[in-house]
């Protein structure tokens, strides 16, 4: 995987300043994306009765998922570090299919791009894809 470059590292910071503020809005729109166009990411997510845009355990996770996107911002020079025990909390007690972070960190960057359509141009998407797929890797990083 390409690593981030001092650049990326700006445009990330930068972009993330701003979007971090609708942390709610984008894990909401984000988790409801995932699950209505891959449905098999569903099946972690059986011990919740109400998966529907309103729920308040989709509104509740998706704050937990992109506080946690955020916090990695302040770990870009060891994500794999500093994600191990997430990495580890997701390979031995979730046992969620890494095939999935891939799947969650599209759907983050689709959200993004719809909620922010000055804001993500081509550098800022190319920055944000590179850090997600870092943030997927390093969640994976305790399966192997
Ligand atoms: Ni994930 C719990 C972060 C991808 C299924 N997840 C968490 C928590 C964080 C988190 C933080 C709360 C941990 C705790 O309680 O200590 N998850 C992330 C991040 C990504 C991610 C940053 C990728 C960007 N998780 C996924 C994916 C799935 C997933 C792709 C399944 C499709 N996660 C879960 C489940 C839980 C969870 C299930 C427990 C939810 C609950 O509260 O019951």
């Amino acid at each position: 995987m390409t690593s981030l470059t001092a650049r990326d590292k700006d445009t990330i910071k930068a972009f993330m300043a701003k979007a971090s503020v609708y942390a709610e809005e984008i894990g909401k729109d984000a988790l409801c994306r995932m699950i209505a166009v891959y449905p098999q990411t569903k099946t972690y997510f059986s011990h919740w009765k109400d998966v529907s845009p309103t729920s308040g355990h989709i509104k509740k996770h998706g704050i937990t998922i992109m506080n946690a996107v955020s916090d990695a911002v302040s770990k870009l020079d060891d994500l794999k570090g500093g994600l191990l025990s997430l990495s580890e909390l997701h390979a031995f007690t979730l046992r969620v299919d890494p095939a999935n972070f891939k799947i969650l960190s599209h759907n983050i960057l689709v959200v993004m791009a719809i909620l922010f359509p000055e804001e993500f141009t081509p550098e800022v998407h190319v920055s944000m894809d590179k850090f997600l797929a870092a943030v997927a890797l390093s969640l994976a990083e305790k399966y192997r």
